[in-house]
């Protein structure tokens, strides 16, 4: 049977791609304060307008640590096996919108149908794009599946092949992270505002101090008092030293400062926290380039890794953002946090097969468990 769905998408323009590269573009192009208004847009802060989410935030805390405290008779036990499979079962929590397009959805293609038809390729089409997986992957994906239609005579097969699929995808762009190591070995964490950094400046400390390391946290996030208060609350809570200034000091000087006490204290590892909106005057990028000097003047080698943290329910505007942060500052590794309920977790295999940035960790949760090192297989296995 020939399949005309790969020809025709092959002669027709490329819409949706045309409009991703115009927004990478602009952004790319855009000076000062187009960068600052692409960044308002995208950011959607929880806690900053009013403060209230702010107090929501604290609160949510609060809450948190008395129930950690009433429950320290059955400590850390069932928190371990409250999925049955540790972080693989919050994983597969976290992602189930996304599988039921990977599923269900599937199954439904081939309601009262057998064979694959080249109505039902433009279907599974959209079914790739809605979950976010992104135009050129999906266009790959289906080339792929196309060849092998005369295999699938049926939603499993099909899942199968779409499984072995994407995991070639990972496979063929496996990327190790080039990291000069050091002691202390600086980590800065970037970002626009409300994805999640300071919560992945807590977990990635607790996973380090869980290793019995020395950890420092710098508070270069000055822009508000809640965003120190913040950090201070996770640092406690990670078993992490804080340094910190008051809130609208130079976050330059709080990052200087942090490597000189991390020497001083003989700290194996340090996170630095940024900002992710700044006064609509100064420039993020500025500022944080300024932050990356300020970490080198002790440390000729720091910032030794610059993580960058996108959230997985903004899609296709993370590959844009991730664009930005690297064409400004260079990035070692991505964060995607976030993947718990959305059925945008297909971002991830959008991310990994566009950029040439190793994603190294992924967040399925606000607490300081739900955070672990990306792995494509367990990650594929939860999408089916
Ligand atoms: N559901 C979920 N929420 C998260 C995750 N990571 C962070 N958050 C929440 O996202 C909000 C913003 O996080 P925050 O760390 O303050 O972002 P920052 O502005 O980049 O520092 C907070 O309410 C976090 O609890 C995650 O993996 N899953
Ligand atoms: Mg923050």
């Amino acid at each position: 049977m020939a399949f005309n769905w790969f020809k025709k998408k092959k002669n027709q323009p490329q819409e949706e791609i045309e409009t991703e590269e115009v927004v990478a573009g602009q952004e790319d192009n855009s000076e000062n304060e187009e960068v600052d208004s692409t960044i308002t847009e995208i950011e959607k802060p929880p806690d900053e307008e009013t403060g209230d989410g702010v107090e929501g935030f604290e609160e949510k805390q609060n809450i948190q640590e008395v129930e950690e405290v009433e429950e320290v008779e059955e400590v850390q036990e069932p928190e371990k096996t409250r999925n049955g499979a540790g972080f693989f079962g919050r994983l597969k929590n976290g992602l189930s919108k996304t599988r039921e397009i990977f599923t269900t959805d599937i199954d439904d293609l081939f309601t009262g149908k057998r064979k694959l038809d080249d109505d039902m390729l433009e279907e599974l089409e959209e079914l790739l794009i809605t979950s976010d997986i992104g135009v050129q992957a999906s266009m790959d994906i289906l080339e792929n599946i196309s060849q092998k239609s005369f295999k699938i005579s049926g939603a499993d097969q099909l899942k199968e092949i779409l499984n072995e699929e994407i995991l070639a995808l990972f496979d063929s762009k496996e990327k190790t992270a080039k990291i000069v190591q050091g002691k202390p070995h600086v980590v800065m964490v970037i970002g626009v505002n409300g994805v999640g950094k300071t919560t992945t400046i807590g977990k990635l400390a607790a996973k380090s101090a869980g290793s019995g390391k020395k950890v420092l946290i710098a508070a270069a996030d000055t822009f508000r008092a809640a965003a120190i208060e913040q950090l201070e609350i996770w640092a406690d809570r990670a078993g992490a030293d804080i340094i910190k200034h008051k809130d609208n000091s130079d976050p330059a000087a709080v990052a200087y400062d942090s490597i000189e006490a991390a020497l001083a204290r003989d700290a194996d590892i340090v996170f630095v926290d940024t900002a992710g909106r700044l006064h609509t005057k100064v420039n993020l990028m500025e500022e944080l380039k300024k932050i990356k000097r300020a970490l080198a003047k002790k440390i000729p080698e720091a910032p030794h890794e610059i993580l960058l943290v996108l959230d997985a329910t903004t899609g296709q505007n993370a590959l844009s953002q991730a664009e930005m942060f690297n064409d400004s500052l260079g990035i070692t590794g991505v964060v995607i946090t976030k993947l718990d309920g959305t059925a945008k977790g297909g971002v991830v295999i959008s991310i990994c097969s566009t950029l040439d940035i190793p994603l190294l960790y992924i967040g399925v949760g606000e607490t300081i468990d739900d955070l672990d090192v990306f792995n494509p297989k367990d990650y594929v296995s939860a999408l089916f």
